[in-house]
């Protein structure tokens, strides 16, 4: 069975010899590529000159303020080219968002124009409070609650100035390097070809044009890469914009790069990458573990940050876009911005705290869809489980191994002649069966279904998507885009053509006929959840491995226009089709390689090919870590390694970060060995069993902090500074996180042979306890690091005092099994001996809860007069559910709601009560009924070692989750 599913790969990968063998070479530099070489071209101009001013100004005399003052508009033109028009138009939201927008008008062809449209999830709300007043030389809007926020429009140079108590925040073209690259003729211009060395020393620096644009017409009507000849039919047309935060040191964001958090310099003296941050969706082999290379996805909005306040941008530009980042002054961030093309429509946020900026960005482009709680179980997959019989097997091991696990995966050998949807019955006689026979346990099955479609006559999918003309086309619109994948030759849906999407989302119709007589997929159930991968589209034998930028979308759209988005469409169709294919709607799982700013409201995302190496463990964390602040929360690496085979060493470390991402799948390349976790021996089979069981353990605590981030916006894993903005030591803090705000504190190891960590705890007086050993650790107000053990056994996972976590401990096989198993809470006291946390539940499953069908809880722990309170009430109806681009229906709440009703009978069955004096007495409320508990007393700490916690443990207090009670300890 393997040796065939290995020849039929060997047979694929004989048509695309070079496909396995993708390397750095494969992917443009930016001396490489035109438009950015010209943009970085231009910004070296300007840093050389001794003087230098933008040639672009706003015309005064056009400048209109709406009549009901929510816009701005003014004519802007270019000193070089003074028949070309431009307007610029300013928008300032409800929520003190400034959207800034440009596009050449009456121009010879259309800029792109629609990334926002498929980013934002609605046409943001206009403020009606702002007043706009125009002088001579600028137009300004000055608002915010306290009239604290202002929006300057400079008119000569146009610059655009965002500031806060008359602070600059974010300043657009401070630089002097926006240009907008006006579509024009070939013959307007005839200049001497240069060679790009020469251009440097003949620029002719009397002709003005050639001082802003160079002397050659570099790259403008077309490009050669790699064999490939990018034809460009509208010619030149990129936008180069510079952004500063002048007092932002730091900046973080533009997911998805292989770096480090805090973004690094590509431009000055000592800048760690000699090329800019570039955003083009790509499939990169065997990617670097440190580099500004693209990789699958991209999100292009980046948060400045400083101890008084964080600010963003987003810039809802969907082609290929370099961005470099200097620091002018040690106090200022400053970027550079070049496009391919599209218009300008970037969107400046306020903040001032970490909070705002998320909740920002989140009413723009949403906030994370509430995943199905199976969906943060355990994911076991690799390429390829090879039969319905090995899928069985792997599901029963797990359960000889007493191991949890969630879902199983099906990678595309599941799959006739990478036919997707088409299972291949020599090997899934019964899929059908099949997936009913994980199903038993609770769980779920996902699959692959890629974009490319095998053009073949047997292959219905391909037959009604070409037939209907709802493919991509070459560059003369007519002819359908044919390139190769796994599926040999192939052709692509093209998801930007609306006539696609309902035919795309009735194939998952399960066995429910179509009206319009098409295929659906009728072997499948509602337990096949799906996986899209090569969806940046990864193409063997495209430009860079992906589509040529000349190949035409819907509506006459170059690839180019759209590239960064295609991803994103094939997903977004994807939910929509689970979601519509049962009723009532359960929540779908989609699975993305290739994402988008607006990814995050159809599912989750994945690193992409990692190696297994220790490098690359640890910055798959700080790419999860971009992803989370990057509003796409519901991410994770493959834990083990893509590539290769891990040592037990390392997939036991790999492992216990896997349960601390988001989203926790084991995954491995078809050349590997098999690594299941049952197949470990002791003592590792052992270790993994226990970090799976705590994963499951503490699926509350990321259920609470999943519904926390699709309310509000705030990422699911904190880095320091997202918590503690004030505190510097953190800003650059990248391998240790909180999740949530449960007050879990963690550094996964990712080095060999390590003992201990050190773990630095923020700058406040407060208490953090050792999650396993209740060790105790005083931080202080300068903040501390600390050393905290790390056997091969142990994580550093620390509690913050002042913390409550709720966790469900009974061993089970799958989340869903664990309905109705009882709580634990762990209540972690600070110095005050006072703690609070969440706890939100639902049915994990269907859409109810967005009728009112949750339960919500606050928990407080309060010391008073001798007297420790630990509360539970309904948070349901507080002030401080706040929410973000989404309706939760608090106005249809009550407390008795059905799913109220179905847990009803779910207890508290312990609580650990960290750091409390001995009880005299605990009684489940005032005078009520006597607890049984047990007191370990804490021992204080010697020398250097560290003391350990006080335990307090009460018994089974029988405290039903969904209702009001007291836990009265009398100390
Ligand atoms: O479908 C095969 C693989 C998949 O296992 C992996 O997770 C994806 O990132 N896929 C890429 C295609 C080829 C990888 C060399």
């Amino acid at each position: 069975m393997r040796v065939l599913t290995l020849l039929g790969i060997a047979a694929s990968l004989a048509l695309v010899p070079d496909a396995l063998a993708v390397k750095e070479k494969d992917f443009k530099t930016c001396s490489q590529s035109g438009f950015c070489r010209r943009g970085r071209a231009l910004a070296a101009r300007a840093k050389e000159a001794s003087s230098w001013n933008s040639p672009y100004s706003v015309d005064a005399s056009s400048v209109a303020i709406s009549p009901d003052q929510a816009s701005v508009t003014a004519g802007v033109k270019s000193l070089l080219y003074p028949e070309v028009k431009f307007e610029l138009e300013l928008r300032v939201h409800d929520d003190g968002v400034v959207r800034v927008r440009m596009d050449e008008v009456g121009g010879l062809k259309k800029r792109y124009d629609e990334a926002s449209s498929w980013a934002l999830i609605a046409e943001p709300v206009v403020s009606k409070t702002v007043q706009w007043t125009a002088a001579k030389d600028c137009i300004r809007a000055v608002y915010g609650p306290k009239k604290e926020l202002e929006v300057v429009v400079s008119y000569e140079p146009l610059r655009v100035a965002l500031l806060r108590n008359g602070k600059a925040q974010v300043q657009l073209n401070g630089h002097g390097l926006l240009h907008m690259e006006h579509f024009r003729t070939k013959e307007e211009r005839k200049i001497e070809e240069t060679s790009q060395e020469e251009e440097q020393v003949v620029l002719d620096t009397t002709n003005p044009r050639a001082w802003f644009e160079g002397d050659s017409e570099d790259g403008w009507w077309d490009e050669k890469f790699g064999g490939h000849t990018d034809t460009k039919p509208k010619g030149p047309e990129s936008l180069s914009l510079d952004i500063s935060f002048p007092f932002h040191p730091v900046v973080y964001g533009i997911p998805q790069h292989a770096t480090t958090l805090a973004l690094p310099t590509t431009l000055g003296d000592d800048a760690t990458y000699t090329d800019p941050f570039r955003l083009h969706n790509a499939d990169v082999f065997e990617y670097l573990a440190s580099s500004p290379m693209s990789l699958y996805g991209s999100i292009p909005v980046m948060y400045a940050h400083s101890e008084e306040s964080t600010v963003g941008v987003f810039n809802a530009v969907a082609s290929e876009t370099w961005i470099d980042i200097w620091h002018a002054k040690p106090q200022s961030s400053d970027t550079h911005w070049m496009s391919e093309s599209g218009i300008l429509d970037v969107f400046l946020l306020p903040g001032p705290t970490p909070a705002d900026v998320f909740a920002q960005y989140g009413r723009l482009t949403g906030t994370a869809a509430m995943p199905a709680q199976w969906s943060l179980g355990y994911h076991q997959c690799r390429w390829n489980y090879v039969s319905s019989d090995d899928v069985r097997m792997v599901s029963r091991k797990m359960d000889e191994h007493d191991m949890p696990m969630d879902v199983i995966w099906l990678d595309i050998e599941y799959s006739e002649e990478h036919k997707y949807f088409i299972w291949d019955h020599k090997t899934f006689p019964d899929p059908v069966d099949m997936t009913k026979d994980v199903a038993a346990v609770g769980r779920k099955m996902v699959v692959i279904i890629d974009p490319h479609l095998k053009r073949t006559s047997n292959y219905p999918v391909y037959q009604e998507a070409t037939e209907r003309g709802l493919t991509v086309r070459k560059p003369n619109g007519q002819d359908e885009y044919e390139g190769w994948c796994w599926a040999g030759s192939s052709s692509w849906l093209d998801c930007f053509n609306p006539g696609s999407w309902k035919w795309y989302q009735d194939l998952y119709l399960l066995d429910r006929k179509r009206e319009d007589g098409g295929w659906t997929w009728a072997e499948s159930t509602e337990d096949v959840h799906i996986w899209n991968d090569m969806n940046e589209p990864a193409i063997f034998n495209g430009p860079e491995i992906t589509m040529p930028k000349d190949m035409v979308h819907y509506g006459g759209w170059e690839h180019r226009d759209v590239h960064n988005i295609n991803g994103m469409l094939f997903t977004n169709q994807t939910w929509q089709a689970l979601k519509a294919r049962s009723t009532p709607a359960k929540r779908p799982f989609v699975l993305t390689r290739s994402f988008y700013a607006g990814s995050q409201r159809w599912g989750a995302m994945w690193t992409g090919d990692n190696l297994g190496t220790w490098e690359h463990m640890a910055v798959g964390l700080k790419m999860v870590l971009a992803n989370s602040i990057g509003g796409m929360p519901f991410a994770g690496s493959d834990v083990g390694g893509f590539f290769g085979n891990p040592e037990p060493e390392m997939l036991v470390r790999w492992y216990q970060l896997g349960a601390f991402n988001p989203f926790f799948r084991a995954h491995a390349h078809i050349d590997t060995k098999r690594r299941e976790p049952y197949l470990l021996d002791e003592p590792y089979r052992q270790m993994l069993k226990d970090i799976l069981r705590l994963r499951y353990a503490q699926l509350p605590i990321w259920y609470t902090a999943f519904h926390q981030s699709a309310v509000t916006g705030v990422p699911i894993l904190r880095p320091h500074w997202v918590m503690f903005p004030k505190d510097v030591n953190g800003f650059a803090l990248d391998d240790q996180f909180f999740v949530g705000d449960s007050g879990l504190l963690v550094k996964p190891i990712t080095t060999p042979e390590t003992t201990e960590a050190s773990v630095y705890l923020p700058a406040e007086d407060q208490i953090y306890y050792n999650y396993f050993t209740h060790l105790a650790y005083r931080s202080s107000k300068k903040g501390k690091t600390v050393t905290v053990p790390a056997a091969l056994s142990e994580i550093p996972l620390l509690i913050r005092g002042g913390s409550i976590v709720p966790t469900r401990e009974r061993p089970r096989r799958s989340a869903p099994l664990m309905k109705h198993d009882p709580f634990t809470l762990r209540v972690a006291l600070d110095k005050a001996g006072a703690a609070a946390g969440t706890l939100y539940l639902d049915d994990g499953e269907t859409y109810a809860f967005e009728q009112g069908d949750f339960v919500y809880r606050d928990l407080a722990a309060e010391t008073k007069s001798k007297v420790l309170r630990i509360s539970s009430r309904d948070l349901a109806a507080s002030p401080r559910l706040l929410q973000v681009g989404r309706e939760v229906s608090l106005d249809v709440y009550s407390p008795g709601n059905a799913y109220a009703k179905e847990i009803a009978g779910v207890r508290v069955e312990r609580v650990v009560v960290l750091g409390a004096g001995k009880p005299k007495k605990v009684t489940l409320g005032d005078g009520g009924r006597e607890l049984v508990w047990e007191f370990v007393p804490g021992v204080a700490a010697g020398g250097k070692k560290e003391g350990t916690a006080s335990v307090l443990t009460i018994k089974d207090p029988k405290a039903l989750i969904v209702e009001d009670w007291d836990i009265v300890i009398t100390l």
